[in-house]
């Protein structure tokens, strides 16, 4: 099968941004004093002393390393200063990290389209500013060429000994060069300045790769550490790929690198060459076939995404050897400060970034007490995202209980307290994936809603965190540091010794992302579930134990899990009827926060189909119709979200003709969120108009 090489794999310039031992750097600006001195950043649990999560690079040269303990990096460096990573909530709290690393987001993001793929790295497409300043003022034409740029390694530019300088200086200043080599040449004079502009308002050191792809810029910004740039001329790339071991590649470095050194005898990405297309194809499927048979000749087509904010937020934390959780009330405690963690980072995004995420997702590591089985995979699980501490915390909880039914099975669940301690928990950790921003100009729903919930919850406004998350398992399962989850997409850092337990990990189950109906009539609680399923609403009454029992009608004891769900035909026959006379004026007239039925609480989800690949978290979950209004449902007790989990086909319009035109105008605007920017007319209130009537 040919392949078709991308039209513009050697006409764009890309650059990746890494910074240099990040926390080292974060802390070393917190207390200047450790400038200069070895230092390392521990996690903050104090079994031989911590582990090291960052190590400066003047501690690397005395063989500190990130795989040492503490105790252990003081036998090989006295004089190391270990810095502890601040603890909230009896876990790591990397707020300041994330933190950091915006700052230095925003000033990279000044030149070009910028994607942050984890805390500390970003790559920039520059090609549209190298264009400008190839036409305007190429570097041929400069008089200087600035230091710092002077400073970059061009791969495969023979350097003449003392005179290393002049040769990069001549390699910038070339007028018969190459124009990939001018493109390229232009990136490297940007980002060796956007790098000294970081330094001067951070404080924090850089290394980068400029590139004409991501994966080429990726591998080249670590090439020369720490505060140093290396360009990857055209020419160059056959001979760099020819004899980089196979397992420094990004997503090579696990089981699929592996395989291709076990199975098809592959030690360098050049090794790679030798394979046609088909034959990749045929060992590794269609995609990885034809990615493989990519890289190895250097070409990637994936564009740089415009995205300075996360894709997910996370909370994690590991309970490793005798800490493991074995109680549900144990594990309840901690899901639920996880949650709070994580419905600051929520609260935070929608007030900065006017963001709402969609999908909420338990992931979770565990053993079995005394069973050969206990390498059996705790599953992954997701549901709607129902905004409010509360809710989130009562989702967790439920989701765990839904996986360890399935973990150890229905009927040793049942002993509350795991009295016979059957199973133990290893690591825990919510995210939060799904993330839309919400349309202009419904800004005065989002608001009151929002205010809502600030009433409700206390949102510790200091703590300022809300941009990045960061998480990680390492290989054996545990996490070394508290996990915080981070997503940055695809792009994301898939650090070799940390898969991420975010929803990227595999073994994910989805509790369908779905537009969830519940209408409340005395005090039953909910009273039906809809579910969306490739497009289409079906009802689903189910509670799918296994991914191939989509269909299954509940068993009694799972209908004993959903608790105060559906129960009875008559439930489900009320629900019908009542579908059809849903009114939206109704349910504007009952949005007293105080007149919502406690026992009024989302207690089923639907699980479907396992995911094999964490991805169908952020791939395959069905879109709502744009943002339906659940998406909105910020406050505490947001029962208002329930009902507004309508579909545009679900309400009936003579209801919505009953509103004031502006109002209409911002309701259908709401459900049909793609034809927004011309129906709504800003400056109307849905919430004004209904407290008025209200009130009155
Ligand atoms: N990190 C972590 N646990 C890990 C790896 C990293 O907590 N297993 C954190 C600490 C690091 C930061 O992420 O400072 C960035 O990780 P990098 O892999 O980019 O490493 P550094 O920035 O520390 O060093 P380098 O200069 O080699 O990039």
């Amino acid at each position: 099968m040919p392949v078709a090489r991308p039209e513009s794999s050697d006409s764009r310039v890309i650059a990746h941004i890494d910074m240099d031992c990040f926390y080292v750097q974060v802390e070393q600006r917190k207390q200047p004093t450790l400038r200069g001195h070895p230092t390392a950043v521990v996690q903050y649990n104090s079994w031989k002393g911590g582990a090291l999560i960052a190590v400066g690079y003047e501690a690397r040269k005395y063989g500190v390393k990130r795989s040492l303990r503490g105790d252990e990096a003081k036998k090989v460096c006295p004089d190391i200063h270990l810095v502890q990573v601040p603890v909230a909530r009896g876990k790591a709290d990397l707020s300041v990290y994330r933190n950091a690393g915006s700052e230095v987001v925003s000033i990279l993001s000044r030149k070009g389209r910028c994607e942050r793929a984890s805390i500390d790295e970003v790559y920039l497409d520059l090609t549209e500013a190298v264009k400008t300043m190839l036409a305007e003022n190429p570097p041929e034409r400069l008089e200087t060429i600035s230091e710092e740029a002077i400073k970059s390694h061009v791969l495969g530019l023979h350097l003449d000994g003392a005179k290393a300088r002049d040769c990069v200086r001549e390699w910038f200043l070339r007028s018969d060069a190459d124009h990939r080599d001018k493109l390229l040449a232009g990136g490297a004079l940007i980002v060796a300045e956007l790098r000294l502009q970081v330094l001067r308002e951070t404080e924090f050191t850089c290394s980068a790769g400029i590139a004409h792809n991501k994966m080429l810029a990726k591998l080249a910004s670590g090439m020369n550490k720490p505060a140093q740039q290396t360009i990857v001329p055209y020419s160059s790339v056959k001979k760099l790929l020819e004899s980089l071991p196979i397992k420094k590649m990004k997503q090579l470095g696990g089981k699929l690198g592996t395989s291709l050194q076990a199975d098809l005898g592959v030690n360098t990405v050049g090794d790679l060459l030798q394979f046609s297309v088909e034959k990749l194809q045929e060992c590794y499927g269609i995609n990885t076939g034809t990615w493989l048979w990519n890289i190895a000749r250097g070409i990637c087509g994936e564009e740089v995404q415009s995205r300075l904010l996360p894709k997910s937020h996370g909370s994690g934390k590991t309970f490793p050897g005798p800490r493991a959780l074995k109680t549900v009330s144990a594990v309840q405690k901690w899901l639920y400060e996880l949650c709070e963690e994580l419905n600051e980072r929520l609260l935070c995004d929608l007030e900065q970034n006017k963001r709402i995420a969609r999908t909420f997702t338990l992931h979770a590591s565990a053993y079995k007490v005394n069973d050969s089985e206990s390498l059996k995979k705790f599953p992954s699980k997701s549901c709607p995202l129902r905004y409010g501490i509360a809710k989130i915390q009562e989702d967790a909880l439920n989701l765990f209980h839904a996986v360890l039914r399935e973990y150890v099975g229905i009927y040793h669940v049942r002993t509350k307290e795991n009295k016979h301690h059957e199973w133990a928990i290893t690591g825990l950790s919510v995210s939060a994936s799904n993330i839309v921003v919400i349309p202009s100009g419904t800004h005065s729903i989002m608001k009151y809603f929002h205010n809502q919930n600030q009433s409700c919850t206390s949102i510790n406004k200091s703590n300022d965190i809300c941009n990045q998350d960061t998480a990680s398992l390492s290989s054996s399962g545990l996490l070394l540091a508290d996990p915080q989850i981070e997503t940055y997409g695809d792009e994301a850092r898939a650090k070799d010794d940390m898969p991420s337990l975010s929803p990227d990990g595999d073994g994910t189950e989805v509790c369908k992302d779905v537009p969830v109906v519940m209408q409340f009539a005395d005090n039953l609680g909910p009273t039906s579930i809809e579910t969306e399923q490739h497009g289409s609403m079906e009802e689903s009454f189910s509670y799918s134990g296994s991914e191939n029992d989509l269909g299954s009608k509940p068993t009694q004891s799972k209908m004993d899990f959903l608790g105060t769900g559906l129960k009875s035909e008559k439930q489900k026959r009320k629900f019908e009827k009542e579908k059809g006379n849903t009114s939206i004026l109704r349910f504007f007239h009952g949005c007293d926060p105080c007149s919502f039925p406690e026992n009024a609480r989302l207690k089923t989800f639907e699980e479907s189909g396992a995911s094999s690949s964490g991805k169908l978290i952020q791939e395959n979950q069905q879109p709502m119709t744009g943002p339906t209004l659940s998406t909105c449902n910020m406050g505490q007790d947001d029962f208002r979200s329930d009902a507004w989990r309508y579909k545009t086909d679900e309400i009936d319009p003579t209801v919505l003709n009953e509103l004031p035109p502006e109002i209409q105008a911002e309701v259908r605007a709401w459900l049909q969120p793609q034809k927004r920017a011309n129906t709504v007319k800003r400056g109307s209130s849905i919430f004004h108009y209904f407290s008025r009537t209200t009130d009155s």
